[in-house]
């Protein structure tokens, strides 16, 4: 008992100096309740990313929003959210309710005065970190393509942000649907931001239900992630990983233990598992810290820190 829960001690990890007790994160937008949350948290994940926000309340688009085959999931879901105050009120209660779980909020806009007047809102209620998401890809009919993927749009999101998320560290949720995703990366990175996370959805991508003959989200199309774009997601942290200083939570298609390692040896410092929820539940939380427990012991690796991009040595 005493080995594994020294074991375990091996998992935890720094990032933006907030602590985690293991790599494993949920995502945003994979669920948008504090008892998913808490279940998330109560089941092995290190931290947790509230569903992203904007200025104003959305009920989201046409259903079906989300679908899954063996491979891949794909949504649609339309930014559903409550708008930036409550949601920053939610935020405030379910830190004060639990302030031991590093919580991520997240914010999505299509202004960029909208990211500067959510930031401003978001800071007084304490969230761990702030994630600027620059990478919905399901609203593009609304309002066009994302401001985020192109990088001078994206530096200047981050350079304005900058100047009233105070303490708060600021991170830069990318789209891997881009030319260069290093380059907007390094534009974050140059204008403060304080990490990346990558990658948001591929595609958009459309499945067809062959015997209905139509495609199986109201939308029609929509992001794309599970398993199937896990080498897409590792590409680009590693790409990512060349390119800036600051740590990245990895994320695209993780299901399994050695996904996880695969992520941090390109260059993960933490890494997002959202979407695997969906194939085995919550538990998969515990079962990846387990598998990636067994993986430091049985090669003698006596800390995290020594796997993170150790592909690049
Ligand atoms: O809500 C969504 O449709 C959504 C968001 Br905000 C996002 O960032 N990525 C995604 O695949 N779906």
């Amino acid at each position: 008992m005493v080995q594994i829960i020294q074991l375990m001690d091996k998992l935890t990890v720094n990032f933006c100096g907030v602590e985690f007790k293991n790599p494993l994160v949920l995502p945003s937008g994979i669920y948008a309740a504090a008892n998913a949350y808490l279940k998330a948290y109560e089941n092995g994940a290190s931290g947790i990313t509230f569903k992203s926000l904007t200025v104003h309340k959305r009920e989201g688009n046409p259903p079906p929003r989300v679908w899954k085959n063996e491979y891949n999931v794909i949504n649609s879901v339309g930014l559903v959210n409550s708008g930036i105050a409550k949601g920053a009120g939610e935020i405030a209660l379910f830190k004060k309710d639990h302030r031991e779980i590093p919580l991520i909020a997240s914010v999505y806009a299509t202004r960029f005065s909208e990211f500067s007047l959510m930031v401003e809102k978001l800071v007084p209620a304490s969230p761990d970190l702030i994630e600027l998401n620059l990478s919905c890809p399901n609203v593009d009919d609304e309002f066009g393509k994302p401001l985020g993927m192109e990088k001078g749009a994206a530096g200047k999101i981050v350079g304005e942000v900058k100047k009233l998320s105070g303490k708060i560290p600021l991170l830069a949720k990318l789209s891997p649907n881009v030319n260069d995703i290093a380059d907007i990366a390094k534009s974050c990175e140059g204008a403060g931001a304080d990490g990346i996370v990558a990658i948001n959805t591929v595609g958009p991508g459309m499945m067809i239900d062959i015997y209905k003959k139509k495609p199986v989200l109201g939308t029609k199309k929509g992001g794309v992630s599970g398993p199937g774009i896990l080498p897409v997601a590792v590409r680009c942290v590693y790409e990512i990983f060349e390119a800036v200083k600051i740590p990245i939570i990895g994320m695209g298609g993780v299901l399994k233990w050695q996904d996880i390692v695969e992520m941090i040896l390109a260059g993960a410092t933490l890494v997002g598992v959202g979407s695997a929820t969906y194939y085995k539940g919550m538990k998969v939380f515990d079962e990846l810290n387990a598998g990636l427990t067994k993986y430091l012991a049985d090669n003698s690796i006596s800390e995290l820190d020594d796997l993170i991009g150790a592909a690049h040595r």
